[in-house]
């Protein structure tokens, strides 16, 4: 049995990739701020609250998944988030920063604590989730994407520094997904956050947590380096195709 952490898991893509190792029978270890609705997501879960932007609440929630559940053989870095949508003259840092503190340096928070034991092991799995706003910048997107840009040299470096210890490193890096992510990037304004999926048929997080436990699933000497999957519906972060309204 395989011990899977997955940061980020109280909604959308965090929790899919829960239930999809959980219903295959793997150890898990949730974490999220809103630690309360943890516990639903996937049935005999550790479940433990976690803010990726704190270091003390990073160590907390790692100490507490490894007491629990075992040394960690993967790691799901989900938890992020977009806010906003200004121009770069028009935005404020606020929102940069909640971003890159999140998306970036969240990520290396966790990831950092996470691979020396994988290394001692010779074992383990870190799995991101990306974007193809990594892949592709888009206006009102500069620093989202930047922060997801920044994971494609982070993924190489490790894939290096960890070569030969068996390590596998594998970017998820979705397009258009219906989840929580644009209720967060809009502050909660659920009509506009609504217009984002009006008229497309976009990603489920279901669609990318096949994906994900696909790469973890491949034979230990095969690493899904990079996984893009997109609506059939999206060509790329801007060009949608919309049904006409009836
Ligand atoms: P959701 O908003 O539904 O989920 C985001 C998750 O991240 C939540 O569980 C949230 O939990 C968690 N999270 C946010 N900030 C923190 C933090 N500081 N510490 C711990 N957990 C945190 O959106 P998605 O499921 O769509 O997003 C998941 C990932 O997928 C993100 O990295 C996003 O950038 C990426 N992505 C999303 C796409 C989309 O179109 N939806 C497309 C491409 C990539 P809580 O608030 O409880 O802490
Ligand atoms: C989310 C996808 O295109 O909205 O990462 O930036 S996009």
């Amino acid at each position: 049995m395989t011990h899977v952490v997955v940061t980020g898991a109280s909604s959308g893509i965090g929790a899919a990739c829960a239930r999809a190792f959980g219903k295959l029978g793997h150890k898990l270890s949730l974490g999220a701020r809103r630690s309360d609705g943890l516990a639903g997501i996937a049935p005999g879960a550790f479940c433990h609250g976690l803010d990726v932007t704190k270091a003390a609440s990073v160590e907390r929630f790692l100490a507490a998944a490894i007491a629990a559940n075992g040394p960690i053989d993967v790691l799901v870095n989900n938890a992020g988030l977009a806010r906003g949508v200004e121009k770069i003259a028009e935005a404020t840092g606020e929102a940069w920063r909640e971003m890159i503190e999140t998306n970036v340096l969240g990520l290396l928070e966790v990831t950092r604590r996470a691979l020396p034991a994988m290394i001692a092991r010779k074992q383990g799995h870190v799995v991101v989730i990306g974007s193809i706003a990594g892949h592709k910048a888009y206006v009102g997107g500069g620093v989202y994407c930047a922060s997801k840009r920044a994971l494609q040299p982070i993924c190489e470096t490790i894939r290096m520094e960890t070569l030969g210890s068996n390590v596998r490193v594998t970017s998820v890096d979705p397009g258009m997904v219906e989840t929580e992510f644009s209720l967060v990037r809009f502050r909660g304004d659920a009509e506009r956050a609504a217009k984002v999926y009006d008229g497309v048929r976009p990603l489920t997080a279901d669609d990318v947590a096949d994906c994900v436990v696909f790469a973890a699933t491949r034979p230990p000497h095969v690493n899904l380096d990079t996984i893009v999957v997109m609506p059939t519906d999206q060509a790329n972060p801007q060009m949608v195709h919309r049904a006409p309204k009836a």
